[in-house]
């Protein structure tokens, strides 16, 4: 059989949410820290987000009721999510993952899969491009993710699993069967915990179990599905890493040379910043009704204010006026900015028009 070979890689960041808040807030390092809905020393409904490693050695886990959290480990680092941060950063970090390749889908807040293949020529250079990916984000972000580099997107995403906190999993096609074999049939897309119930009654527990099983047995009794797993577990996906067209926002950001207390310098690069962003939207026919500025300060804290104004536009005036407004809090601080941003979504597509007004 001819397929045509590729390389896919999946990057998944690290314990997300209490990752960027560690970040925001150093003296939480080395502490258990848990994003979820307020405990009220035990006694508060709602789920736990996620929690970093840690935590997770205690036992909490994602989707865990907060109240059992809570008796696991009191002494966590409990926080309310703050979202709008958490999209902020997965825009910026989908912003540094996507130039990599060729074709580029993310999935939920802080995963992505890319596919690479006529960028590198092998697995190694495709390993190389891995390694690079997590520099980046490390070197921007200060946040440490987990790739998994494979023949396609599921064995790829199993793979960005494997070795986590800020791990590199390379498995090759001819490895693929092999690799997954010892792995619980859990860790397959799409193989949920009744599906996992119903596999275990059969007497398959592992993906190897599942590789071994007859197919017409599966496909009798989980219908396509029970085909599909089997050819999953053989290492075998040959969906598409789908590239969206069409961008949900348009977003410019400077980081100064040196840290700056010069609210003048930090307006009028602000300025600049509204120029491109306006200018990129024209280009492409949009029009914006949302506008961000971000600030990071020289310790790495960041903040994002947005306005949703009553008119579409694409007006450079329009942007500056508005990001100035959102930004001027941020100067009255006694820290020196590292770096600021402007975006603006809620974006249409307008007719073409010949000349910036
Ligand atoms: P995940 O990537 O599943 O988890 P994670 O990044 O926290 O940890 P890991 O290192 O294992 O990848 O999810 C990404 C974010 O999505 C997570 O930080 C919080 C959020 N989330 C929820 O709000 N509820 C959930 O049940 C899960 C699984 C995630
Ligand atoms: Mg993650």
């Amino acid at each position: 059989m001819s397929e045509k070979r590729r390389i896919i890689l999946h990057i998944d960041m690290d314990h997300f949410f209490t990752a960027v808040e560690e970040r925001e807030h150093p003296e939480y390092r080395g502490r258990p820290v848990v994003v979820g809905a307020d405990p009220k020393q035990g006694k508060g409904r709602g789920v736990v987000s996620t929690s970093n490693y840690e935590a997770r050695k205690a036992g909490i886990r994602s989707g865990m009721p907060i109240s059992r959290a809570w008796k696991l480990c009191p002494e966590a680092v409990y926080l309310p999510p703050n979202f709008s941060l958490y999209i902020e950063v997965s825009l910026e970090i989908m912003d540094i993952v996507r130039k990599y390749a060729d074709k580029f889908e993310q999935w939920g807040i802080d995963e992505a899969f890319l596919d690479v293949t006529t960028r590198v020529k092998d697995y190694a250079e495709a390993e190389a491009i891995a390694k690079q990916i997590k520099q980046e984000i490390l070197e921007k972000e200060r946040l440490t993710c987990s790739i998994g580099v494979g023949p396609n997107k599921l064995v790829a995403k199993v793979a960005s699993d494997y070795q986590k906190p800020d791990g590199l999993t390379v498995v090759k096609e001819n490895e693929a069967e092999r690799f997954l074999a010892p792995l619980p049939v859990r860790k397959l897309l799409w193989v949920g915990r009744k599906t996992e119930e119903k596999l275990k009654a059969l007497g398959i527990n592992t993906i190897g179990d599942l590789a071994r099983y007859d197919p017409s047995v599966l496909s009798e009794k989980f219908g396509v599905i029970g085909t599909q797993m089997h050819l999953m577990a053989r290492g075998i996906d040959r969906s598409e890493v789908e590239q969206r067209t069409g961008a949900k926002s348009i977003s410019h950001e400077t980081t100064f040379e040196k840290d700056t207390d010069n609210a003048e310098a930090v307006l009028k690069a602000l300025d600049a910043l509204a120029e491109d962003v306006s200018k990129e939207a024209l280009s492409q026919s949009f029009f914006f009704k949302t506008v961000t500025v971000k600030v990071r300060y020289e310790n790495f804290e960041t903040h994002t204010r947005s306005k949703t104004l009553q008119f579409m536009t694409n007006r450079t005036q329009d942007l500056q006026k508005t990001a100035r407004e959102l930004l001027q809090p941020y100067l009255r601080s006694e820290r020196k900015v590292r770096l600021i941003g402007v975006r603006v979504s809620s974006l249409i597509k307008g007719e073409k028009q010949k000349t910036l007004v």
